[in-house]
């Protein structure tokens, strides 16, 4: 199976959110991949219900109230409309993940977030790169991005999380010769649980070299460090969450918009890794 049709089937799978966990969090109950769905029967799934002590905190701002009944607003989800559970709360789109409550995640249900996805081609090298953080808390290399602010526009959210991760100001992107969502939906993210998700709109952006060589960045807040990443199948797995498959799919964008200038070989090369 190529890279493409790997990271597809994980992600259809969710297997970080049931194989992988934030460090705060309890063990996961296995679910098998065949006892995944909420509409197969598996009486002995019993997972621990973890709820992160600053998440119940009543001073949380960012946190919905312990009482999902509290709550005045309507669940929403990009994966179409929400179930609930027996007891009344919202279950997550893709199945069980061997874990209830909120886990470290403030809302009941999606939490939404956006990314942004900046590619640029190299000129010596011919390469496509994209930029990338490492993240302060797992260490892994993602995409620069973050969780939205209430009533905050999708771009508001990315120039916000660009700004605070790497110092990028909105104008750097005024030069991009593409620009578009590329996805939305839901984030195969290790702090995911049975009633709490992360939900990402992903931003792509492709610069001119010209206009990211220019460019002062500095690694702040959730990032460590960031770089120019090399687009190879090895840098692609190792992703954050489901970041390595969005690549994938940005860079199908990139090859059917015309607007990425590359040779000849590099083209094949980009087409190779993100045919399905
Ligand atoms: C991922 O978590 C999303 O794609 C986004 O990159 C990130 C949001 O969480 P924080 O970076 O704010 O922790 O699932």
């Amino acid at each position: 199976m190529g890279i493409y049709n790997t990271l597809l089937s994980e992600y259809q799978l969710h297997k970080k959110s049931r194989t992988t966990k934030h460090s705060s969090y309890p063990e996961r109950f296995l679910v098998p991949d065949n006892m995944i769905s909420w509409g197969t029967a598996f009486p002995e799934y019993a997972p621990e219900v973890y709820n992160a002590p600053i998440v119940l905190d009543k001073n949380t701002s960012w946190a919905d109230p312990r009482d999902i009944l509290k709550i005045n607003r309507k669940l929403t989800s990009f994966e179409g409309e929400i179930a609930l559970s027996e007891i009344g709360l919202p279950l997550n789109p893709f199945g069980r993940t061997g874990i209830a409550g909120r886990g470290v995640l403030g809302k009941w249900g999606a939490n939404f977030a956006v990314d942004g996805l900046i590619t640029t081609v190299h000129p010596g090298n011919n390469r496509l790169m994209v930029l990338t953080i490492v993240r302060e808390d797992t260490g892994e290399t993602a995409l620069p991005g973050g969780m939205a602010d209430p009533d905050e526009s999708i771009n508001e959210t990315r120039d916000r999380e660009l700004a605070e991760e790497l110092s990028f100001t909105s104008s750097d992107l005024s030069k991009a010769v593409f620009e578009k969502v590329i996805t939305r939906g839901y984030s195969d993210d290790p702090r995911n649980t049975d009633n709490a998700w992360i939900e990402t709109s992903v931003i792509l952006s492709h610069l001119p070299y010209d206009a990211i060589s220019k460019m002062i960045l500095k690694a702040g807040d959730d990032a460590k460090g960031f770089s120019w990443t090399d687009v190879t199948p090895d840098h692609v797995r190792n992703f954050y969450a489901s970041h390595g498959l969005t690549l994938l799919k940005a860079i199908k964008e990139l090859l059917h918009s015309r607007s990425v200038q590359l040779d000849e070989s590099m083209h094949r090369y980009l087409m190779s890794i993100s045919v399905e």
